[in-house]
């Protein structure tokens, strides 16, 4: 499915990147760790006709990803920023193959293409989801459940967020915390859609235990194995009857075709920011059609920058599963847009207005900021 319409060009003048610290309302434990505050970085694309803003989606250390803040802040300042400026004129279609020269970095990459993006949109008076194809003005909206205290303080935990009308939960596994845990959810609620993340916490030598699983009747098992294991998690798939499907280790569209091409995922989870970029995502979501395999839309905990671009994404037609794209309130008291993504009826609605729709909140940007640089050419 091609882009509705390339966006016309646009003059770079400069690009501000500030580092921003902000409180979750509640601490965030995976199997990687626990995270009380969001540390993100925000991209401002400046032309004569406006900004646009964008997201990196790193986290302050690499154990989601080999990417973190510090190491995306050094090569946006040092690198990626300055190459793009060197352009002046570009078309938001043209960033990544301007970006080529460096290899990975690809939550930096995408959070800049997102601002040339949204600054390009914005002075046309073009919506983002109308950009990508997107065809609905509301997504399903799921929530994922860190590692609580032990399996009773889940069960309360997604019990507050089912009353809260959320239509899908994904609860977090690490080995330890695994089949009780699920086991204490579905026999809480029932038959609700739940579906488990593991973020890479085991090896194929925990088959066995992880079939466990497969008498809970999970919508997915998400990304069991490392990164880099696409043959194991082919192996593994075979062994189980969950569908598998992989979040880390589809960092590009490539990554996507070996993927399906090896049997390593029967479902998708599509992040921007962990393949390069918005444009990249379209293009596995297109090649996920093509092959029949459903996709939904990942989160990062996104400020209301990338999760207004996340609920563009996830209104195109492939997505046909609830992605982890919750209200605001999910993670923050305080957002940096004016307008924070709210829940309503187990919904999050499609921004229509130009760009990413969103108005971010000068003061509230100012308080999160704890370093700020402006590149100019
Ligand atoms: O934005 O709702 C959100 C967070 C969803 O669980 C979520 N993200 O592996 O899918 C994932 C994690 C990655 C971030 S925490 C390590
Ligand atoms: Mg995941």
């Amino acid at each position: 499915m091609p882009l509705t319409r390339a966006a016309a060009p646009v003059t770079l003048d400069a690009v501000e990147l500030r580092v921003l610290q902000i409180p979750l309302v509640s601490p965030f434990t995976t199997s990687f760790g626990t995270e009380t505050v969001r540390e993100v970085i925000v991209v401002t694309a400046e032309t004569p006709d406006g900004r646009g803003w964008g997201e990196v989606v790193t986290q302050s250390e690499p154990s989601y990803s080999s990417e973190y803040t510090q190491g995306a802040w050094d090569v946006l300042t040092r690198f990626l920023a300055p190459t793009l400026l060197r352009r002046r004129t570009l078309a938001p279609e043209d960033v990544s193959g301007i970006l080529d020269g460096v290899v990975g970095h690809r939550m930096a990459k995408a959070g800049l293409e997102l601002a040339v993006i949204d600054a390009a949109l914005r002075a046309e008076g073009r919506g983002f989801a109308q950009y990508l194809g997107a065809e609905n003005d509301r997504v399903p909206s799921g929530v994922s459940v860190g590692i609580q205290r032990d399996p009773r303080a889940l069960v309360d935990a997604v019990g507050r967020y089912l009353d809260e009308g959320y239509v899908r939960i994904k609860i977090k596994i690490k080995p330890g915390r695994d089949v009780d845990d699920t086991a204490a959810v579905r026999a809480a609620f029932g038959g609700i859609p739940l579906q488990v993340d593991a973020n890479s916490a085991y090896t194929l030598q925990d088959a066995e235990l992880l079939a466990e699983l497969d008498r809970f009747d999970l919508l997915l098992i998400e990304q069991p194995l490392q990164e880099d294991d696409l043959v194991d998690h082919a192996t593994l798939a075979k062994r189980l009857s969950t569908p598998v499907c992989l979040d880390e280790s589809i960092v590009s569209d490539k990554a996507a075709a070996d993927a399906l091409a090896l049997g390593s995922a029967a479902i998708l989870n599509i992040k921007a920011g962990r393949v390069g970029g918005y444009l990249e995502a379209v293009a596995i979501h297109d090649r996920a059609v093509a092959a029949g395999i459903p996709v939904w839309c990942g989160g990062m905990l996104e400020t209301g920058i990338g999760r207004a671009a996340n609920a563009a994404l996830a209104a195109l037609p492939g997505f046909t599963l609830p992605g982890d794209i919750s209200a605001s309130a999910r993670f923050y008291d305080r957002d940096i847009v004016t307008e924070p993504a709210v829940l309503e009826d187990g919904h999050v609605r499609v921004p229509t207005g130009a760009g990413l729709g969103v108005e971010v909140d000068a003061a509230a940007l100012e308080a999160f900021t704890v370093r700020r640089e402006r590149i100019t050419r």
